[in-house]
């Protein structure tokens, strides 16, 4: 089986990638653009004889075309993903996210391609700290940035090139992910560097936002099990139960490093901030059978500490300019 993963180069994607060669027989190409968020590393010591790079844009029908031909299905990782970044820049949110999957769409439909669509739960919008509700494969689309939007808007065609084209095509909506490779801008890594670099965490608003924590691991044998038995045009919520408030998060990091739980900086809020998100995965488990291998955050997330701690070399080069980009906005 030969695999095309777009935005095989970034965190999660790249996951993936190790997932599949670890775990089935398949061929696999990568093709991602290299944007600052990738990171070449992350497929370090891979089979050169199962594993290829191309370098390209999925927006790029000319590049996208004659890899789709060759491929037996499509997994579609790539994404423009940081909210704050998405506030100060949408243009290449919309460009990518929904113009990229647009021309992916047109070559499965073409090539008759199996595509699976990899997917957030923040399309839903939020939920309310004491609200009972999770989201569910029903919950009505409710975006609030840019970026949700935009993930928002390439669902949709999905569905729409499923229906209108009988394009072979399954979605997932997953929740929060954690691990090794993520980059530093994001809540967790960069937290866990904060500490290590010697300065405070940087908690926004009043640290109560809730986000349902999974670990990438746990995402990619999650969209495994979909892309080999998911039924065609359905959605799949991806979530592992970890629901924790962001400060409940950080006081962990700095218990973890022997760190006063209080130790805190807290900064400007995000503007629209989401409150809380909240998935209920029992159709992925009850259908397909899964089940996620990390049930232990705190495990989870003192393996993920350990890997900051060693790799060091190649976050560094990364955070002074992620750093200067928050200051600016006083976060
Ligand atoms: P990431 O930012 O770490 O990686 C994205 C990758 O896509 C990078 O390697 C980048 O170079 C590549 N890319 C960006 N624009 C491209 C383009 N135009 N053409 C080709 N490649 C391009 O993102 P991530 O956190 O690994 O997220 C991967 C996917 O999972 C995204 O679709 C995201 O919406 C989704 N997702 C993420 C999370 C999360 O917690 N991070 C949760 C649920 C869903
Ligand atoms: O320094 C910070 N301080 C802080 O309090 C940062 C970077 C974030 N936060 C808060 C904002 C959120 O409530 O932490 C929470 C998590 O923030 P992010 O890591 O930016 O994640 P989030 O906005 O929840 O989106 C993530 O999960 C869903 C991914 O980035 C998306 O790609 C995915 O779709």
């Amino acid at each position: 089986m030969q695999i095309l993963v777009t935005g095989g180069a970034g965190f999660i994607g790249s996951n993936f990638v190790h997932h599949l060669v670890a775990n089935t027989d398949a061929y696999v190409t990568v093709l991602d653009k290299l944007t600052y968020a990738s990171s070449e590393a992350s497929l370090r010591g891979l089979p050169e004889d199962r594993v290829r790079l191309v370098v390209g844009d999925i927006a790029d029908a000319a590049v996208v075309e004659p890899l789709v031909a060759e491929s037996d299905a499509v997994v579609h990782y790539a994404a423009e993903s940081h909210n704050d970044n998405s506030l100060s820049d949408p243009a290449p949110f919309v460009q990518t996210n929904i113009v990229g999957t647009f021309v992916l769409l047109e070559a499965v439909r073409r090539h008759d391609v199996r595509f699976h669509h990899v997917s957030t739960d923040e399309v839903y919008g939020d939920l309310d700290l004491d609200d009972l509700k999770r989201f569910t494969e029903d919950t009505p689309y409710q975006p609030s940035s840019p970026y949700s939007a935009s993930k928002a808007g390439s669902d949709h065609l999905v569905r729409a090139w499923v229906r209108s084209f009988g394009v072979r095509a399954t979605i997932s909506n997953c929740s929060n992910n954690y691990g090794p490779w993520q980059h530093v801008e994001k809540f967790i890594p960069r937290q866990i560097t904060e500490v290590i670099e010697g300065r405070r965490p940087r908690v926004y608003g009043d640290g109560l936002n809730v986000r349902d924590w999974i670990h990438t691991d746990d995402h990619s044998s999650a969209v495994w099990a979909i892309l080999s038995h998911g039924r065609i045009g359905e959605t799949y919520l991806i979530g592992a139960d970890g629901e924790k408030s962001n400060v409940d998060v950080v006081r962990a990091i700095l218990r973890h490093f022997g760190r006063p739980e209080d130790d805190i900086e807290w900064v400007t809020d995000r503007a629209g901030h989401d409150r809380r998100y909240a998935i209920e995965s029992g159709k992925l488990r009850s259908e397909l059978g899964w089940e996620p291998k990390y049930q232990d955050f705190d495990k989870g997330l003192a393996a993920t500490i350990a890997w900051y701690q060693e790799n060091a070399a190649w976050w560094s080069p990364m955070k002074h300019e992620t750093e200067a980009k928050y200051a600016a906005k006083g976060q």
